[in-house]
């Protein structure tokens, strides 16, 4: 099947923080449209790909999109205009040259992006496939069956997502005895629940942060484990056996390159990478850790081989900031035995077709995908059938709690429900 594009047209919305962002509709030559909204982070890595905001303090505090958008409707158009829809990578790669700058800085990672997963959605509507199975058959990725993936929910928010004294960004339930993905996804929300009882209790907040979790000051980084243990215990789960936790440590944040030490003000401690390995390694004996992001620095490659050495057997170690979904740094990092798991997200990079490039990077070494929300999410569901597409292992999509985090939760368990009706 072919068809080709004949217009996009972009817009300014805002995203779950209430910032600008785009929506993308591609409008092919039979008149099928494919729309899509990019997401943004807020604990960006160093190393991604440029999102293009206006600069303009009289707009949005200099946070719109407009200049984006402008170079969708009319730059990127003229470049993609009569391109097949169907060849995904070619539209890309027309768009990257174009670009012609390292990190997309000319036409923006956020506007590409935008164009990128509105052509995908175009072509599935065309082919009247679901995302999912149109992304698996675009890019080639030869399973047999569909798998979903384990839901890492972010039930505990910290560092940049909240105002709360905790340095540490995301603490995480992760359900994984269950065969359904609605069962997993059950267990989290009641877990979710729980945890908003066990907090109440003891007096602390109980208001959400940027993706959906409490966000309550502690005594200690510990202790947000050590609830996450008393609410899964609450809802009548196994911790461990039933329930996993997962930490994104996200240590970048509130690393002191000057004194080469990480700044943990919660727990008053200024730790060595090898300190900060050890702290890890300890929690781990203590709570049913089964995976941990971002522990260090996002350039401190050797530290990170030193972690993977010491907790890699035990648990997922995730980059994010680290790889920033770049299939060079990845690369690096497979030779280098510095992970063994990565973090996917669409606009680190700036393309799904990078995107895909990375995943595929990633399996090929047996490297976990988990395949990723920003903090800055719209109800786009487009991560849920990427995960699908690729037989992701793990999503990390926020709490079960606001519909920007539900949207992917949700269409998951449509897909789940399509595939058990075949
Ligand atoms: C992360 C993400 C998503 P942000 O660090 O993993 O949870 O946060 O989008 O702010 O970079
Ligand atoms: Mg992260």
């Amino acid at each position: 099947m072919k068809d080709k594009i004949e217009m996009l047209h972009a817009h300014e919305i805002l995203d779950s923080r209430g910032n600008p962002t785009l929506n993308v509709t591609v409008i092919l030559k039979n008149g099928t449209h494919g729309s899509a909204s990019v997401p943004s982070g807020a604990s960006t890595g160093i190393h991604e790909a440029l999102e293009l905001r206006d600069g303009d303090k009289t707009r949005y505090g200099g946070k719109g999109v407009l200049k984006a958008v402008a170079n969708v409707n009319t730059k990127i158009n003229k470049v993609v205009k009569g391109m097949d829809v169907f060849d995904l990578k070619a539209i890309d790669d027309a768009m990257r040259i174009a670009d012609g700058t390292v990190n997309k800085h000319r036409f923006g990672a956020n506007a590409i992006l935008g164009v990128s997963m509105a052509a995908a959605h175009a072509g599935a509507r065309r082919s009247k496939q679901p995302l999912y199975k149109h992304l698996r058959q675009v890019y080639g990725f030869n399973f047999k069956t569909f798998k979903l993936p384990d839901p890492l929910m972010n039930v505990f928010n910290g560092g940049a997502h909240a105002d709360t004294n905790l340095d540490m960004q995301e603490f995480i339930v992760i359900p994984h005895a269950f065969k359904k993905f609605s069962r997993k996804v059950q267990a989290g929300a009641e877990i979710f629940h729980a945890l908003g009882e066990v907090l109440h209790k003891d007096g602390l907040d109980t208001d959400v942060g940027n993706e959906g979790g409490y966000a309550p000051d502690v005594g200690k980084t510990e202790q947000a484990l050590a609830y996450l243990v008393k609410a899964i215990k609450k809802a009548k789960y196994k911790p461990g056996k039933e329930i996993g936790l997962g930490i994104d440590v996200a240590a970048s944040e509130f690393y002191d390159a000057k004194k080469n030490k990480y700044i943990l003000k919660t727990d008053r401690k200024k730790l060595s990478a090898k300190q900060m390995i050890d702290m890890l390694g300890k929690w781990s004996a203590k709570y049913p850790l089964i995976s941990i992001e971002d522990p260090l620095d996002q350039d401190a490659w050797e530290d990170w081989v030193a972690c993977t050495k010491q907790l890699g057997k035990k648990m997922m170690i995730i980059g994010d900031d680290f790889y920033v979904t770049n299939p060079e740094r990845i690369k690096k990092g497979i030779e280098m035995g510095a992970t063994n798991a990565v973090l996917i997200k669409m606009n680190q990079i700036g393309t799904m077709s990078e995107t895909m490039e990375a995943i595929a990077l990633a399996q090929g070494d047996k490297q976990k995908v988990v395949v990723s929300h920003r903090s800055g999410e719209t109800c786009d569901s487009t991560i849920a059938d990427l995960a699908v597409a690729v037989n992701a292992e793990y999503i990390k999509t926020g709490a079960p709690s606001r519909s920007e985090r539900l949207s992917k939760y949700n269409r998951l368990l449509e897909i789940e429900e399509e595939l058990l009706e075949r």
